[in-house]
């Protein structure tokens, strides 16, 4: 068995924390070539990424990401949904830093999680959230079921997130982003066997390792070519060599995500 570092929601209170420790984190002095948040990555903002909304706790402390695809659904992953209810969360768009109070804040009404989802090295991590308020910003389109091409081995990707800026490590207070090279399906089967759905996941990484989503990452988007191509799902550890991440593969279930997304 690997032992596996399968996805898990960040932990509101680490989320929190450690928004107070992370200016100091990012500024600190560097004797070697220190993992950056997500891990290996840069500061950006939602000015730039209007459609990266923060999924938080009814207190807004962030634990995973999601994607605006229309004014009122945010595509996620289903295993940051278990446990959680239309009262529990909430999402918020438009805030760049863990710590802000910016941005437009919505309730929740409807929290759809693909019906087979069970485990995300089983596949099926795919949720939508229907938003009671309508989020003002610019969302994203995501892929369709055709445009299974998208995935050919080393076509860059671009992932995001507040998740922890080494594993183990602490939450970003300000939101990142990096770019990874899709990994092929053989050889992401070589790192994780049978864990390994290539109908229902795609992998992305470098092999040495050093550039990866991490915890609290989970249910933001992996984008390709600007459109919005998989979901931050799981792995073992994070910027691992040999260890890509893996993602959701959106073009699976794009039809399902768009009855949601429609209804
Ligand atoms: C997590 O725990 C998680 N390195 C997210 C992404 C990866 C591993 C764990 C991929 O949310």
């Amino acid at each position: 068995m690997y032992g596996l570092n399968r996805a898990r929601k960040a932990a509101a209170v680490v989320a929190a924390a450690a928004a107070a420790a992370a200016t100091c984190l990012l500024s600190a002095p560097t004797a070697v070539a220190a993992p950056q948040p997500i891990v290996g990555g840069t500061t950006t903002t939602t000015t730039a990424y209007p459609f990266m909304m923060q999924i938080t706790d009814a207190s807004q402390n962030q634990f995973c990401g999601g994607t605006l695809v229309s004014p009122t659904k945010v595509v996620t992953a289903a295993h940051c949904m278990v446990g959680e209810s239309t009262s529990s969360v909430r999402v918020v768009g438009g805030r760049t830093y863990l710590n802000g109070t910016n941005g437009t804040v919505s309730r929740v009404s409807k929290i759809w999680i693909h019906p087979n989802y069970t485990d995300a090295t089983d596949g099926e991590d795919v949720a939508v959230l229907t938003l009671s308020t309508s989020m003002p910003y610019t969302t994203a389109s995501y892929v369709t079921s055709s445009q299974t091409d998208l995935y050919a081995a080393g076509t860059t990707a671009r992932v995001l997130g507040w998740g922890t800026t080494s594993q183990n490590g602490s939450s970003s207070n300000q939101l990142r982003t990096a770019t990874v090279p899709i990994v092929s399906d053989s050889g992401c089967a070589s790192s994780y066997g049978s864990d390994f759905v290539p109908s229902d996941m795609v992998c992305a990484g470098y092999s040495s390792g050093g550039v990866d989503t991490c915890q609290g990452d989970s249910g933001g988007p992996l984008l390709i070519g600007g459109v919005l191509a998989g979901i931050t799902s799981w792995g073992e550890g994070c910027a691992q060599a040999g260890h890509p991440g893996v993602y959701t593969r959106l073009t699976a279930f794009s039809g399902l995500v768009a009855t949601q997304v429609n209804s």
